[in-house]
């Protein structure tokens, strides 16, 4: 029997998007609970690490977002079983997350100026050194994805965060940042043209 899915995040794409995409794109049900900061502020102390997204299964708390989109994805069928091409879509979510972490500072930094100082290094520095990376790697591979042939949750974490970046929503970080990465952008247009995908941003 399918499980009962209830995915908990803020009402942003966030860590939460790639997961609701695989669950969309793979036909499964789940809620998609959208929490306002004073919601959040009342579930926080009962979360396992007081933090969203929390994906409840059939009643069960998981949390820690990469693993429940790895889960999402297995459901979806957007995660390999080969172990190898599994291990590269683990290796292109721990990497993003790791680039990710690098905005993290600027992101509490209260201090207008010195935190577009810190965008401006994130910019021109840390950013496109991470990304540069991920270029090489994955236009290494075969195929239009990340990791291989196939569409994966690697590739739709990819197209969440680069489809955020293209939406400039940070100050100091140009909408242009990943133009200099075919690879990515490539990604990207595959995936933000899938039809579920398209379905789903019409709808939200
Ligand atoms: N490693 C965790 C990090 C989760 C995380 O940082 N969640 C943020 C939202 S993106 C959060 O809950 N922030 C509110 C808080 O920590 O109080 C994951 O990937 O799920």
């Amino acid at each position: 029997m399918a499980p009962t899915l209830k995915l908990t995040y803020f009402n942003i794409k966030g860590r939460a998007e790639p997961i609701r995409l695989a669950l969309y794109i793979g036909g499964i049900e789940f809620e998609d609970n959208r929490l306002t900061g004073e919601q959040f502020a009342e579930l926080k102390p009962s979360l396992p690490y007081g933090q969203v997204p929390v994906l409840e299964v059939d009643g069960e708390v998981i949390a820690q977002g990469l693993a429940q989109l790895c889960y999402a994805g297995k459901l979806a069928g957007l995660y390999p079983e080969d172990p190898v091409v599994a291990m590269r879509v683990d290796e292109a979510l721990c990497a993003g997350e790791d680039m990710s972490a690098t905005l993290r500072p600027s992101f509490f930094e209260k201090d207008e100026a010195k935190k577009l100082e810190m965008r401006k290094a994130l910019a021109e520095e840390t950013l496109p050194k991470w990304l540069g990376m991920m270029e090489k790697r994955y236009s290494a591979r075969p195929g239009d994805y990340s990791c291989g042939e196939e569409m994966t949750v690697a590739d739709l974490a990819i197209y969440s965060f680069g489809s955020w970046m293209k939406m400039g929503v940070l100050d100091g970080i140009p909408t242009s940042i990943l133009d200099p990465y075919p690879t990515l952008c490539g990604i990207i247009e595959k995936v933000g043209a899938h039809p579920k995908v398209k379905e789903w941003n019409d709808k939200h």
